[in-house]
């Protein structure tokens, strides 16, 4: 009965606040609606690198990991490589990919990390290349954010936020 109730003053309380918000804060972040549907971090710039479109999913308390999604776009005359990932919210993160072997999906460490050639953009979305964070510490909540280092090995070190969209699919969250 508890968690009946405290479910549903939460979801009074999500569907009141954005009223609450928009009349006393303006500049102050999207309502939580509109940002529910295109979550995104803003484009960042790294050197020659272009980084946009970053996000991450909420994910239940107590789920072990979580993955991490953005888009890289490459302006130079040269390849680069991300090379590692950081964050505080897990105890480790990798860069992994997913690959059908047989039928099945699964999903591997590339401990080389991702080429971004020259002037090319990879992306890293659900389903293929992710950002991989193992052993989370917190719960991630839609409509916050969080921060990941990325390191590339001609551009550098960058830290970027994953905007937090709505939870997957409990069928997708392998992992
Ligand atoms: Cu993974």
């Amino acid at each position: 009965m508890i968690r009946l109730f405290a479910r549903a003053l939460l979801a009074s309380t999500l569907a009141l606040s954005p009223i609450a918000v928009s009349a006393h804060e303006a500049g102050a972040k999207p309502a939580h609606g509109a940002e529910a549907h295109a979550p995104a971090g803003p484009l960042v710039t790294l050197g020659d690198l272009e980084i946009s479109g970053a996000f991450t999913r909420a994910t239940l308390p107590n789920a072990p990991v979580g993955g991490g999604f953005l888009t890289i776009t490459n302006k130079g005359a040269a390849a680069d490589r991300l090379v590692s990932a950081t964050a505080p919210i897990a105890k480790e993160t990798q860069i992994h990919e997913m690959a059908l072997e047989g039928d099945v999906m699964k999903m591997r460490q590339l401990t080389d990390g991702i080429e971004i050639a020259a002037g090319e953009t990879v992306t890293l979305a659900p389903g293929g290349l992710h950002i991989m964070f193992m052993g989370l510490n917190t719960a991630l909540v839609e409509g916050e954010k969080v921060p990941v280092t990325l390191t590339f090995e001609k551009a550098g070190t960058i830290t970027v936020d994953l905007a937090i969209g709505a939870a997957a699919a409990a069928k997708s969250m392998g992992h």
